[in-house]
């Protein structure tokens, strides 16, 4: 068993049982001799083998033959969905064993630490496409147990758009750039997207969570993941009951302004690969508790919705999330290609004590996955890769096929056999073997979805109506710029007539901003997931008026605001600036786990009003405020006068505030403040209260100043701010 099996490595990168199983097939190129890749040494890497110095270059060049073939075939197909990802390794830890209701081994034993990789995308992008789009993120987890790898391959959102898989392909088709100019990247915002979504009444509850600021989050590091459908747990006496899976980060749930993503996106594409990158790194290591939400099996139809619906969440009011275990992400990959590119996930990765449900989103997953894997990775064989081995020994009587790895010995590849004693033995189910849950059938084969996932709006409302005044903003803002972007205007108005289904004054909103007529409600919308042969009446969405009206889980707003570990603060600072002033709150921050970095006008060292030298991390043309939670500036009169002068540096502060972060100053820089748009909104006081409201701290003792800044950067954001809309950044 995999016991404690943590240890700190220099770099601050733990391994485990599977980053020491990669430990076998990594290569280091330190102090070897270049070969070719059949180990014979190379003289001249660097000129083709040719017909005299000018002369053409000759076919028998194996070497050039080699590394240009290599080269040309360097790619794979990139994922079809989810293509642009970031993965890490990890552990997961038990708080407490839930052996009463799965027998899953890392499930039970608390001493375990069960080795993980975790995989976050972008769903709509391309590989190279920019990290801070609109978009779901994907929340991918493989747990290599000792029972089997378990894959719980999720997202950042607990509902989807579709309820049956038969519609994915339509969905993916209609999210991805246009099939005929292959515009836009990486973006919903466009006339296929919401032609479908304003045909597919199903998906209005995912739009309201697509609308929302969850789709833009500040980290990778900050966000929830959900198994989203209903799966089964089973216990040692094979009995059964429902569970929803659950990641709470514990750092909290936050993100980034919609300005601020689209500006992020071009100063940094990478911002979220890089932030987890140099999380990890830098020992901040990532953690996530994960959360159970248990049904009994007997309580099945208890609810208003259908537990098999993947449109529907449970409210946490309803059953509440038991928070089980502790996953920590402590080792970055060594080769992106490798681990990243090449792990393959599939929700049918399960071990005994797990099974499904059957949720048609998740009956047609079970498909999907090993057949995208066998196009993108090359073959049957794509389970021998490194990262995608277990941790546990594989035999069984497949064999053979591109890559295979394994040179299996014996003589026999079929059961039963009694040259090989019958070997690989089944395993009875007492001792490990998988037996599916005996779920009782008795059915008659039809294409057809269940009544019971007729209701489309009542958990739509039941999350608009759980956000925050800032959220609910941020919702029609999204809609606006979305269906802003949309050509044809009857899709337009066609949403107009959806939203008005979720909530009136949502409606008119973006009809405002729209430049379209107040909404009338329609009377039913028209689903158009119709067959041939159906009677439409038979098909349109079921009006349900929710008994829960609101659900504190569901917003942002009250998520944990109690550090700034791991947050990156800006300093602006110029030659003649106070060393006192800057050092006291940067040693403050650094000392409550933020990360600091001094901007200045150039590179290289600032000479401080007493000569002191400190180092500068970045110029005002490579930084930008939008890579950063918070800006301080320090006093010293030459540094002042400098920032003051200088438009980037007004620039940053502008649209620190535009973006609602916390920003202080030293009272002998408020020049600087002055120079901003923002001088005539500074707060009357700096009083403890005053800066938890405003996020705008200034005073003369950097110790105090420093103090109340950790606090606000603590907050996150300030949204209240944004409400003149009227700043210029
Ligand atoms: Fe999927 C990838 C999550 C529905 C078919 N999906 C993929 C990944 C995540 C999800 C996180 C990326 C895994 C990685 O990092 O490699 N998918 C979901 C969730 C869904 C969902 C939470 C709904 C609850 N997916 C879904 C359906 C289908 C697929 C209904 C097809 C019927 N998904 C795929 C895929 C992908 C994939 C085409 C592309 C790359 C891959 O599988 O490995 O098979």
């Amino acid at each position: 068993m995999a016991k404690k099996d943590t240890q700190v490595k220099p770099g601050n990168q733990p391994e485990n049982e599977k980053t020491r199983s990669l430990q076998g097939h990594t290569a280091d190129a330190a102090g070897e001799p270049m070969t070719t890749d059949h180990g014979v040494k190379i003289n001249d890497d660097q000129h083709s083998l040719k017909a005299g110095e000018r002369g053409a270059t000759l076919l028998e060049d194996f070497i050039l033959r080699e590394k240009i073939t290599h080269f040309d075939h360097e790619r794979i197909p990139e994922r079809i969905v989810h293509a642009r990802g970031s993965g890490a390794h990890g552990v997961f830890k038990l708080y407490k064993s839930l052996g009463s209701v799965t027998k899953a081994g890392f499930l039970n034993d608390t001493e375990t630490e069960t080795p993980v990789f975790v995989r976050f995308s972008t769903v709509a992008g391309s590989r190279g496409s920019t990290d801070l789009a609109r978009d779901v993120r994907g929340f991918a987890v493989k747990f290599y147990t000792q029972q089997g790898n378990f894959d719980l391959v999720g997202n950042n959102m607990p509902v989807f758009f579709i309820q049956d898989a038969m519609k994915f392909p339509d969905l993916v088709h209609a999210v991805k750039p246009e099939p005929d100019n292959e515009i836009p990247q990486a973006a919903s915002a466009h006339d296929t997207f919401w032609d479908f979504i304003s045909l597919m009444p199903e998906s209005t509850h995912m739009i309201m969570w697509l609308m929302s600021d969850r789709a833009i989050p500040r980290s990778l590091r900050m966000m929830e993941g959900f198994g989203v459908h209903t799966f089964r747990f089973i216990n040692d006496k094979g009995e059964a009951s429902f569970v929803k899976f659950h990641w709470k980060p514990l750092l909290g749930v936050h993100s980034v302004a919609w300005d601020e993503a689209q500006n992020i996106s071009g100063k940094d594409p990478d911002f979220h690969r890089r932030d987890l990158w140099e999380a990890i790194e830098s020992g901040a290591f990532p953690e996530w508790e994960l959360g159970v939400q248990i049904v009994p099996e007997a309580d099945e139809f208890k609810f208003e919705f259908d537990l098999l619906d993947p449109t529907k969440i449970i409210p946490e009011e309803l059953v509440p999330v038991q928070r089980i275990g502790k996953m920590t992400l402590n080792r970055n990959p060594e080769n992106f290609f490798a681990e990243t590119e090449q792990v393959a996930f599939h929700v049918g990765h399960i071990v005994p004590g797990i099974d499904f449900t059957n949720d048609p989103l998740l009956q047609g997953r079970l498909f999907s996955y090993t057949d995208t894997q066998l196009i993108r990775l090359g073959g049957p064989n794509f389970h021998e890769i490194p990262i995608n081995r277990p941790v546990v020994p594989v035999h069984n009587n497949q064999r053979d096929g591109y890559m295979r790895q394994t040179i299996n010995r014996g003589k026999t590849s079929y059961g039963p056999n009694s040259l090989s004693n019958n070997d690989p033995q089944q395993v009875k189910a007492a001792d490990g073997g998988f037996t599916s849950y005996q779920e009782r059938i008795d059915a008659k084969k039809v294409r057809a979805r269940s009544k019971s996932f007729f209701d489309h709006f009542s958990q739509a409302k039941l999350f608009f109506n759980s956000q925050s005044d800032p959220e609910k903003n941020h919702i029609i803002d999204a809609l606006s710029f979305e269906l802003g972007k949309v050509k044809t205007v009857a899709i337009r108005q066609r949403m107009i007539g959806i939203l008005s289904l979720v909530d009136e004054g949502l409606a008119t909103q973006v009809a405002f901003a729209l430049g379209l007529k107040k909404p009338k409600k329609p009377e039913q919308p028209i689903n158009h997931s119709i067959p041939a042969d159906g009677d439409p009446l038979d098909y349109q969405p079921l009006m349900v008026e929710g008994k829960l009206k609101t659900s504190a889980a569901l917003s942002m707003a009250g998520t944990v605001k109690n550090s700034i570990k791991s947050r990156k603060i800006a300093i602006l600072a110029a030659d003649g600036v106070d060393a006192n002033s800057l050092t006291t709150v940067k040693s403050a921050i650094i000392a409550a786990g933020g990360v600091v970095q001094v901007i200045a006008p150039k590179l290289g060292l600032l000479v401080a009003a007493d000569n002191a030298e400190i180092p500068v991390d970045e110029s005002f043309l490579t930084a930008a405020s939008v890579l950063y939670d918070a800006v301080y500036v320090p006093g010293g009169t030459n540094s002042v006068a400098t920032l003051e002068a200088e438009a980037n540096a007004v620039h940053f502060l502008n649209e620190a505030f535009k973006h609602c972060k916390a920003i202080a100053a030293d009272d002998h820089a408020i020049q600087v403040l002055e120079a901003t748009y923002f001088s005539r909104k500074l707060p009357e006081d700096f009083s403890d209260e005053t800066v938890l409201k405003e996020g705008i701290v200034m005073g003369n003792d950097p110790a105090k100043l420093a103090k109340q800044f950790i606090q606000a950067i603590a907050q996150h954001r300030f949204w209240e701010r944004e409400k003149p809309r009227q700043v210029p950044a």
